[in-house]
């Protein structure tokens, strides 16, 4: 009997299919795991200037998709995605800490590529509070994490190291800042893992179509670790993962572009 790898992904619908569960959903088809869903919120966007519309789901709802996984039926690993509200984000939390998820990934969605507000800056300190202290593993992009830890900007490597270290004593047990555009013609990823500061350095690939990439990242971080990798080795696996689906990433309309998630397998 074939047994496949079960994830989960508690995010928010893209409807334009890029980013949100639509991303993780392709990302765990890429790593062969099984993918499954908890929706917290669904966004549109207003055609005439792509402005995010956003439509939390009900907390019932959410408990009860949540409960026909965990209990209902076990993954090997989840992660988190976009989660609109305080409430929302205990109780995810909550559920979470309940259920004893072995590997949880927790990307603390603040920002939309194409949109310049931070959605829900309020969310921050529930964050802290009821994810980051249970979660292996968070992805924060380098504004998300300044703003985890309390700082105004995050300018430099030095920087960023600080910024894990203090988004570390959360409770998180390894700290992922994504710094795609604060270098120079760079991106850096820094991996603090309570002990050592680690950085994957890259050329910026060159292109404008970028939605995506941090659900993709993380996703994929936590396929990964469902099938037994060790953070590092599913660190480098995303990263590697995130810059072949970039290379070949193209535009849906003037506002916005997704990652191909097949490139990797295809060699694209
Ligand atoms: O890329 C961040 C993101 C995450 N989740 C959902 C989104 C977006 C950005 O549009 O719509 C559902």
């Amino acid at each position: 009997m074939f047994t496949p790898v079960k994830v989960l992904t508690v995010a928010g619908s893209d409807c334009s299919g890029g980013a949100g569960i639509q991303a993780d959903l392709k990302t765990f088809q890429e790593r062969d795991v099984y993918g499954m869903t908890v929706l917290t919120v669904l966004v549109a966007m207003r055609p005439e200037d792509w402005q995010h519309l956003v439509s939390p789901v009900d907390l019932e709802t959410i408990k009860r998709q949540f409960r026909t996984i965990l209990p209902g039926i076990g993954v090997a690993a989840a992660k988190t995605g976009m989660l609109p509200t305080v409430e929302i984000i205990k109780t995810v939390g909550q559920l979470f800490a309940e259920a004893k998820v072995q590997h949880l990934v927790v990307d603390p969605v603040m920002v939309c590529k194409g949109t310049s507000e931070p959605l829900f800056p309020e969310n921050t300190q529930a964050m802290l509070d009821y994810l980051l202290p249970i979660a292996e593993v968070a992805t924060p992009n380098s504004f998300e994490a300044a703003q985890l830890a309390g700082m105004d900007e995050i300018k430099n490597k030095a920087e960023a190291e600080k910024a894990a270290k203090r988004i570390h004593k959360s409770g998180c047990k390894n700290v992922i800042i994504k710094m795609a555009r604060v270098l120079p013609g760079k991106t850096a990823d820094l991996l603090f893992d309570g002990q050592e500061c680690l950085w994957l350095e890259d050329e910026r690939i060159n292109t404008e179509w970028t939605h995506g990439a941090g659900c993709s990242f993380s996703a994929c971080i936590a396929a990964e670790l469902g099938k037994g990798s060790t953070v590092k080795e599913a660190w480098k696996c995303a990263h590697d993962f995130v810059r072949a689906a970039l290379k070949s990433s193209f535009p849906l309309n003037q506002y916005v572009g997704p990652l191909y998630h097949k490139a990797m397998a295809k060699n694209a």
